[in-house]
């Protein structure tokens, strides 16, 4: 029904990369470990156990801190060209400055990267995942200005550490999550409940923080190392409810929101916030009797830090959400006000485990489609593609949803879209945040229970290093059994 179903074959260009990803609190355990600090995830879980689903917080999570070695078999199990994982700020610097650097966080990373190298996997750095120090919190977090120097200090040591060794850098996971779900919300870490005003300062000194290490690694490694440095934003398809003109100019301004924010600054034409999205918070905030703006402004020197601050444009990509606007305009601040609009589901778009996440592959082929025209063509890595079940190995639903993502992935590159790799959330089941351990991501699933975290390869990781071999999608291959091995 979307093009791709022309039943031809279609390859995946020599030079694309395949990898996995995880990140450091969902994976690592060892939360108390060898001079490692709390995070602003720890506080949170710790302090409001009854909002983990199933009670299961990082503390020990799948214990990479100690399993790293079996971690990096099931990379080489799979046939990645690349890894992406996370490095724990308070791990390294446990008061959040560059005054006290943990030796051992250091250590661990290092370790664990030379083991990555030895077998020829390159390592995909993504410098923050969620997990600030919650010292650095107590100070106001990101909402503080000063937060943008904070990370950029510890961008600095992370890049001195390993820039000789690491090929692609991601500084910032999914700004959004941070700021609308951390501070605008109440359900994430640090869960400050301040919408349509605690999410907006946020969100402007994260892309700065961005920015800056960028800016850093270009001056002092991109002539010595070469490396690509990019931010993963979370961008998900929108299409209106119904096909007409309110509801379409509705989807718009929701892309606006959810994704021009993000991608704006970076790449388009003339860098800052979308003019849809400042017009109408602008307006917003003076129909609830503020003169100025609830969202910050970008001043003429940021905008320039900005513009073009990025090798690559990581998308993390799940869903499609369904708009229809509503016109109430309420007398108190939140950022779904600004937007507002109703988000839905087609019914027949396939349930995950998770709520937010249904089966809609033909969103990422709209999407690469939207950005080629909106910014002018980026390249682009998927740093993020999954799908949720329960526990279960015989995972049909998840290598559906794969088959049908990559299929609508290659019509997208043959229209145009420069997409570079795809990273599979996640290699293993991992600390869903909020979620605990309900929902499971992983090609592997992993045995809580057990005190190994006994990791055993899922169906859809057997067809994952199929489709990694073979460079294509054979609709109907099945493994005769579930063993996989090291070849
Ligand atoms: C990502 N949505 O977050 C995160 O980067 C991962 O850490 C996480 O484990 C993974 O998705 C699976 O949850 C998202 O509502 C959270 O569309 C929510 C959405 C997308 C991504």
């Amino acid at each position: 029904a979307h093009g791709y179903s022309d039943g031809r074959i279609r390859r995946f260009p020599d030079d694309f990369l395949f990898g996995v990803s995880t990140s450091a609190y969902q994976v690592e355990g060892a939360w108390d470990l060898d001079g490692k600090s709390e995070s602003v995830w720890d506080r949170f879980l710790h302090k409001n156990p009854d909002m983990i689903a199933d009670g299961r917080n990082g503390d020990i999570a799948c214990d990479s801190y100690h399993n790293y070695k079996r971690d990096v078999e099931m990379l080489r199990e799979l046939g990645v060209d690349y890894y992406r994982f996370s490095i724990s700020w308070p791990r390294i610097m446990p008061d959040g400055f560059s005054n006290n650097i943990n030796k051992k966080g250091l250590e661990y990373y290092d370790k664990f990267i030379d083991e990555l190298l030895k077998y020829n996997i390159k390592p995909m750095v993504t410098i923050y995942h969620f997990d600030l120090p919650q010292k650095l919190q107590d100070l106001g977090g990101w909402a503080n200005p000063l937060c943008v120097h904070w990370f950029e200090d510890y961008a600095k040591v992370v890049f001195k550490a390993f820039a000789h060794k690491v090929p692609y850098w991601i500084t910032i996971n999914q700004p959004n999550f941070i700021c609308v779900d951390g501070y605008g919300g109440k359900a994430n870490a640090p869960g400050i409940g301040s919408s349509g005003i605690g999410d907006y300062m946020c969100i402007k000194n994260v892309m700065l923080a961005h920015a800056k290490a960028y800016r850093f690694y270009e001056t002092e490694y991109k002539d010595k190392f070469n490396g690509s440095v990019g931010i993963s934003l979370a961008m998900n398809w929108a299409d209106p409810v119904i096909n007409n003109t309110e509801n379409y100019q509705a989807t718009e301004l929701y892309r606006d929101f959810t994704i021009g924010l993000y991608v704006n600054p970076i790449w388009s034409k003339h860098g800052d916030f979308p003019s849809t999205v400042k017009d109408r918070v602008l307006q917003r905030s003076r129909d609830q009797g503020y003169m100025q703006s609830r969202l910050p402004v970008l001043s003429p020197e940021e905008i320039k830090l900005l513009k073009g601050s990025a090798d690559f444009m990581g998308v993390n990509h799940y869903t499609t959400f369904l708009v229809k606007t509503t016109d109430k305009v309420h007398s108190i601040p939140s950022i779904e006000n600004d937007i507002g609009v109703e988000v839905s589901f087609r019914p027949e778009w396939k349930k995950s485990q998770s709520s937010w996440l249904r089966s809609a592959p033909y969103g990422i082929y709209k999407l690469c489609l939207y950005l080629n025209k909106e910014y002018d063509y980026p390249a682009m890595i998927v740093t993020e593609h999954g799908w949720s079940t329960k526990k279960v190995l015989k995972d049909g639903s998840r290598v559906r949803n794969m088959r049908e993502f990559f299929k609508a992935l290659l019509l997208a590159v043959e229209d145009g879209a420069r997409v570079k790799g795809y990273t599979a959330w996640s290699l293993m089941d991992n600390v869903e945040w909020g979620a605990g351990t309900s929902e499971r991501f992983g090609l592997y699933e992993v045995d809580f229970e057990s005190k190994e975290k006994t990791r055993t390869a899922r169906l859809s990781a057997l067809v994952y290093k199929r489709i990694i071999e073979r460079r294509f999608v054979e609709e109907g291959w099945k493994p005769d059994n579930l063993n996989i091995s090291i070849i």
